[in-house]
């Protein structure tokens, strides 16, 4: 049963019914004109259901014709409104062709058929395909597609679809007409077109059984040089894939197509993804080292979704976690073994710890398989997504990895070509294995950040150390009432002779204690080793074992976690003893000091341990978000650091040496070092302006540049303006790069980042109709900018709330992803929580506001 909320559709995940007709075939031929495409669609189906009309989706479309079996329907046999097709009495199986017209030029939504630029382009996921044709948009009904597109030749070289290319010819009326066929049976979520002129960049690979896939990468003319480090990356998932999955690639082809508007990363379209540029093209001097790892995870996460995801897709939208969070498991396990599995971890936690623990404490709170939805698009979540991985993640702590792979070979194997359900993936696990997972399946059902409670008592006498642990996860907007969870607790003991046990304790109870015998030394416990669940942990360890973890723990992610929690604590000590000047331990400074002069083999960590958290991490663990304060303390202890280090820190950066660029982890290791060097330098150095200078000056690559940037906004100098200037100067005509200048501007923590902000939005290059210019500036503004968006007089909150306003009538999509920062106003002071609330309301006002926008600002207000 669906229910009306304010004459909106809520959709539950307990209504699924089987679709009542299904569609083996559908031909579809596309006449592309900016205004007038035609959309000719023949559809083979077969009746599932007796007695139901027929209800095809479609939304923005002129419905030109439609027959059945060849045959004109007659205008009393079907019936159109602004969100279907009904067609009555049909036999059990017929061919329905229907006509439509569309216009992709007018569509800035960017979801469906569009035009940018000169590119036809398409984005159906989630229910997009009905704004192409009259469809049973919905992710179990799998068809086979052929597919025909007509385009003026001339303008068109390129015209794409999925699968295999069956003939391309120029017609007499100088059309070029192509036409492909994908074999494999898929839902309308996975059908692509793409149409435009394109430098193309080709390869092959060679599957492990010897079968030869040609790869084709297609970006803007002119950037062919800048689609090399994609093309290699795809080689090296499709190999990691056969080797750790043995998965392999099953067309003759794999198309990636390059594209500057879009919605968000990347598509997994069968066959021929459809990236967002940024996350396809990279040269050094443009590209930064977290730009090369993004673009090597997304290709390798559209890749992956070859097999989770296509072969094998979702029942409904509900279990959009079976394909993404086991996706983005598989793409982060990829990405940890081609760079460095520790920081890939670390980054992991990060956004859990940040966005992920917001999320579940905002209005918006979900399980990974959420019950209810007004927009779908809204449901493409950190929750989702990366929480769904940590859950995946949890399977194979808890199975193995051995047997955590059978489980997903027999999953892959039984539901091969058809649409899935979270239930079926555990099912195939647990008859793997024998184990029973209907408590672990409490993960897929039930919201909210657990909280573990733990501590330790060591009895000399009888040698016996007992661990006890309580596990609470609090109400959540969405759900009162929680269960104990099942929770996969690593641990390491560190003991005074130097060895370590590794443990994993399965925690399946509100309270439990877990006894070891014969040990003879009192250890030092490492909880929650690697972020084997994702909980807030609460731990009794004094700060001399933090550090002592920080330093021996044999779990690069263990030892920054330590620091991670020593910081948060003196932070956190700092704030209740309302003490401004707080002096930090000799000892924390000695062991930075150790790092700084013997950074060690692993830079990239020894950089890590170097970092203090940052503002949303200790953020998440107030209720009432002391907003300034944190601004404040944060800012005092590394001004304290850089006076107190200041040699140690120049001398560090002085030896690292700037080498011409190359992507590697060890030569990235090295950059980031140096950057972290340079945050702290900028406030002690005498000469901070020229290190600035000099480094920004010299660099050979982006990475290095962005660095000096980045540090130089912390200064109240005019140092930042300067280069931001010069940097703007000297990439004014790269979209891509403006793009971070754009953000850079954005998130400059100085009261003039708002008249900066309305200079850049007169910027040539500036759009509101581009997704990723609008990301750049208001994003960066909204999320790394705490200072200036939560300022007192509450002109933050009404620049956002202005600007998702204008957004709305642009692109839905990207107006409801940029309320989220507004949503959790309850938890700020009385005063701002007033200023976020009224600018909510302000945005709930506005008449024909989108689903997207409409559900988010409900759920927060009500
Ligand atoms: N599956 C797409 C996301 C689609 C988002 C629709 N709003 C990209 C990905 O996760 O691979
Ligand atoms: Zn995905």
């Amino acid at each position: 049963m669906t229910e009306q909320h304010n004459n909106r559709l809520v959709k539950f995940r307990q209504d699924y019914q089987p679709p009542a007709f299904s569609i083996s075939c559908v031909k579809l031929c596309f006449e592309l004109e900016p205004n007038t495409t035609t959309v000719t669609s023949v559809m083979q189906m077969t009746r599932q259901h007796a007695d139901v009309p027929l209800i095809l989706d479609g939304q923005h479309l002129t419905l030109l014709s439609i027959a059945l079996n060849g045959d004109p329907l007659l205008a009393d046999a079907y019936q159109v409104d602004a969100h279907c097709l009904t067609v009555f009495s049909l036999p059990d199986q017929f061919e329905l062709t229907i006509v439509t017209q569309l216009s992709p030029q007018s569509n800035t939504a960017l979801e469906g058929l569009y035009l940018a630029g000169d590119t036809y382009c398409t984005q159906c996921e989630a229910e997009g395909f009905r704004r192409i044709s009259y469809f049973l948009d919905r992710p179990d009904v799998l068809a086979e597609y052929y597919v025909t597109i007509i385009a003026p030749a001339q303008r068109y070289p390129f015209l794409l679809s999925n699968g295999n290319k069956l003939s391309e010819h120029v017609d007499s009326a100088g059309n070029r007409v192509v036409q492909w066929h994908d074999p494999f049976p898929k839902p309308s979520y996975l059908f692509a077109l793409v149409a435009g002129d394109f430098a193309k960049l080709s390869d092959q690979y060679i599957t492990q059984s010897g079968r030869e896939v040609s790869l084709e990468l297609f970006v803007e003319k002119g950037a062919a040089n800048k689609g090399d480090f994609a093309l290699q990356a795809l080689k090296r998932a499709m190999n990691w894939d056969e080797q750790r999955f043995n998965l392999e690639y099953d067309l003759d082809v794999y198309m990636v197509v390059a594209v500057d508007f879009f919605n968000m990363g990347a598509m997994e379209n069968k066959g021929l993804n459809v990236f967002n540029s940024k996350y396809v093209l990279a040269d050094p001097s443009s590209a930064t080292d977290r730009d090369y790892f993004n673009i090597e995870s997304i290709i390798g996460h559209e890749y992956f979704h070859n097999w989770t995801g296509n072969r094998v897709t979702c029942r409904d939208w509900f279990q959009l976690s079976l394909k993404e969070g086991l996706t983005v498991f598989r793409d982060q396990e990829f990405s940890a073994d081609m760079a460095s599995a520790t920081l890939c971890r670390i980054d992991a936690v990060k956004l859990i710890r940040t966005a992920q623990f917001a999320e579940d404490a905002s209005p918006m709170s979900h399980p990974i398989r959420p019950e209810q939805v007004i927009e779908m698009n809204n449901f493409y979540t950190v929750t989702v997504y990366d929480k769904g991985a940590e859950v995946i993640r949890m399977l194979q702590t808890c199975l193995g990895k051995t047997d955590f792979a059978r489980g997903l070979a027999l999953y892959l194997q039984r539901h091969d070509g058809q649409a899935a359900t979270c239930d079926d993936f555990l099912q195939a696990m647990q008859d793997v294995t024998g184990q029973n997972l209907t408590q672990f399946g409490l993960w897929y059902s039930q919201s909210g950040t657990p909280e573990l409670t733990v501590s330790q008592h060591y009895d000399a006498s009888s040698a016996t150390l007992r661990l006890n642990l309580v596990q609470i996860t609090p109400a959540t907007a969405d759900q009162s009432e929680k269960q104990p969870l099942l929770i996969p607790v690593k641990i390491e003991l560190l003991f005074p002779n130097a060895t370590v046990q590794q443990h994993l304790l399965l925690l399946t109870d509100a309270e439990q204690q877990f006894v070891f015998d014969n040990v003879t030394q009192q250890p030092v416990v490492v909880w929650l080793e690697h972020f084997s669940a994702p909980v807030k942990l609460i731990n009794n360890v004094d700060d001399d074992s933090l550090l002592f973890i920080a330093r021996h723990a044999t779990d690069g992610v263990a030892r920054w976690d330590a620091m991670q929690q020593f910081w948060s604590r003196k932070v956190a000590h700092c704030l209740s003893a309302s003490q401004s000047d707080a002096v930090l331990p000799d000892a924390v400074l000695q062991l930075m000091r150790h790092w700084l002069t013997q950074p060690g083999d692993d830079l990239a960590l020894t950089a890590e341990l170097l970092t203090l958290p940052d503002f949303d991490t200790l953020a998440e663990q107030y209720q009432q978000i002391p907003v300034n304060q944190l601004i404040d303390i944060l800012r005092q202890f590394k001004q304290q650091i850089s006076v107190k280090l200041a040699q140690p820190l120049r001398q560090c950066y002085d030896v690292l040496p700037f080498q011409p660029y190359s992507y590697n982890q060890q030569a990235s290791a090295v950059r980031r070092l140096r950057a972290v060097c340079l945050s702290y330098l900028v406030f002690s150095s005498v000469d901070a302006t020229n290190v600035l200078t000099s480094q920004y000056q010299h660099a050979d690559n982006m990475t290095d540049v962005i660095a000096v940037l980045t540090a130089s906004q912390q200064l109240d100098s005019d140092i930042f303006q300067n280069l931001v200037n010069d940097f703007a100067d000297r990439w004014q005509h790269d979209a891509l790069v403006m793009d971070k200048c754009f953000a850079l501007v954005a998130s400059n923590p100085h009261p003039q980042v708002f008249a900066a902000i309305e200079t850049m939005q007169q910027h040539p290059l500036f759009s509101w109709n581009n997704p990723n210019r609008v990301r750049a500036l208001l994003s960066a503004f909204s999320q790394r900018n705490p200072a200036q968006f939560h300022r007192a007089d509450g002109k933050g909150y009404q620049l956002l709330a202005n600007s998702i306003i204008k957004l709305d009538a642009i692109n839905a999509q990207v107006a409801a992803r940029l309320v989220t920062p507004l949503l959790s106003w309850r938890r700020f002071e009385p005063k701002r929580q007033q200023l976020m609330r009224s600018a909510l309301q302000q945005i709930a006002k506005i008449k024909g506001i989108s689903n997207d926008v409409y559900e988010k600002v409900s759920r927060s207000l009500n």
